[in-house]
Formats: C-alpha cells, structure tokens, sequence
C-alpha cells in the first residue's frame, strides 16, 4: 500500500517535471530567464516586488502571480507599468496551494514573453508544497520573515534547501517578535550550507537593493535550476 502511493507521488512529479522542461524551453527560445519565488503565506513577496521592481534598469521583468483566489497582489503591482499575469489556482485547477508546471503552462499565452527578458513568478504562498513543483524555472528563491521564528529551516528544510536564495524578511520586526536572528542564520545554514541570504525590510527598503540586484542578474547569470 505504502509502495503503492509512493508511486503515485513519483508518477506525479515525474509527469511535472517533463511539463516544466517544456515551459523551460519555451521560456529559453525567448530568451527570458525565469525566478520562482516561494515562502509562506505573507512572507512578504509582493512587497519585496513592489519595491525591488520599480528600477531595474535595463532588464524588462515582468510578473507571473499565483494565488488561490482573487487579484489582489496583481492589482497591488499595476503601479509598476510592468506585465503582471495572474493565475488562480481555484479556477479549474481546485485551488491548489502551490503552482505545478501545468498551471504555468496555460498562462504561457497570455505572459509577452517577447517583451521581457525576466520572469518572476510569485508561488502561491505555501512553505511545503510549492517546493515540489518545478514550473520551468532557472532560480528559485524563497522569502522567510523574522515573524516566522527563527525554527522555520529545521521544521520545513525542503523549501529551505531547493532555493539558492533565502530572504529574511521584515528585520524592521527584531525588536518585536522573539526569532532570534543568528539562529534562524544558524539553522539555515544546517539545512542548506553555503545558501546565500539577504536581510530586508519591505516596509523601511533595507536591503532590498540587494534582492533587486540579485534578481537581475539573474539575466546575466548562467542558469542554476
Ligand atoms: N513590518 C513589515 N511588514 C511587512 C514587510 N514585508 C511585508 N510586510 C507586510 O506583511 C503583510 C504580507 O505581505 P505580502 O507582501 O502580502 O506577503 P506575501 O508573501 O506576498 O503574501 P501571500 O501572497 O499572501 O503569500 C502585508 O501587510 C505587508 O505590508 C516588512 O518587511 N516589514
Ligand atoms: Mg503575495
């Protein structure tokens, strides 16, 4: 029975990850390089983005959200003048928590993909299953705040060790919450030795230049995923 379902799950991911080489390769022939962004939910990636893409130079990016329900973090980056799609998992995929390499696939038409050189896909916000589900992309990034707790790499390592950066988010909160920074680094560092990190504040910008720079020169960077 066990073996059984451990099929099952391997069927599934196998099946997902052919799907996301696809995507991969349409995304590749654009010459659009694509970061998936995970962290759970409220983290902070749409504020991270709306601060982090409002200069980036050069580079066109454009936004791929995903979530459950609604358009609300697409609506929060129409400021930004940039390409934002928004994929629901509700609506025919039923409501999914996390965004699989299909998902991605039927919103490959409505992304113009010619008109950008990078793809920033916010995942739904999840710190378990998203890490799974390879969409196509070239990085993966993942956001953890400070008001998490500093015990969040130990209890959910997987996402914390499929992304090949972790942004600790809301540092403006140290002196409120009781995560103790040089722990969750610790603890970090346990599951997923040598991952970069950046500190950030989405609401005081600190920080956050370095994501920006971090996600631009994803462009530039030979892909990783
Ligand atoms: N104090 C503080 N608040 C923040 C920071 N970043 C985000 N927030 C707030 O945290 C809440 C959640 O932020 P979002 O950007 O919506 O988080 P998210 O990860 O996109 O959430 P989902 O898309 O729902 O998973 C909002 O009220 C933000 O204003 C930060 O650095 N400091
Ligand atoms: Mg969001």
């Amino acid at each position: 029975m066990h073996r059984i379902k451990v099929r099952v799950v391997e069927d599934v991911l196998d099946a997902n990850n052919t799907i996301a080489r696809a995507n991969r390769q349409d995304f590749d022939r654009a010459g659009v390089r694509v970061v998936n962004l995970m962290s759970a939910p409220g983290a902070g990636k749409t504020a991270l983005l709306e601060r982090a893409l409002a200069d980036t130079g050069d580079v066109r990016v454009g936004v791929l959200e995903g979530d459950v329900e609604g358009s609300l973090d697409a609506d929060r980056l129409t400021s930004l003048h940039i390409p934002v799609v928004q994929l629901n998992t509700a609506n025919g995929f039923g409501g999914e928590c996390h965004l699989d390499a299909n998902m991605v696939r039927s919103s490959l038409a409505a992304i113009p993909l010619e008109e950008i050189d990078l793809l920033v896909i916010e995942n739904v916000g999840n710190l378990v299953c998203p890490a799974e589900f390879r969409v196509g992309e070239d990085a993966r990034a993942m956001v953890c705040s400070v008001a998490e707790g500093d015990d969040k790499p130990l209890k959910y390592p997987l996402m914390f060790r499929a992304c090949e950066l972790a942004v600790i988010n809301k540092i403006d909160l140290l002196d409120h919450v009781d995560a103790d920074l040089d722990k969750l680094l610790a603890n970090l560092q346990t599951v997923h030795p040598g991952i970069e990190h950046l500190l950030t504040s989405a609401r005081t910008g600190e920080g956050v230049d370095g994501f920006r720079d971090w996600l631009v020169s994803r462009v530039r960077s030979p892909a990783t995923a």
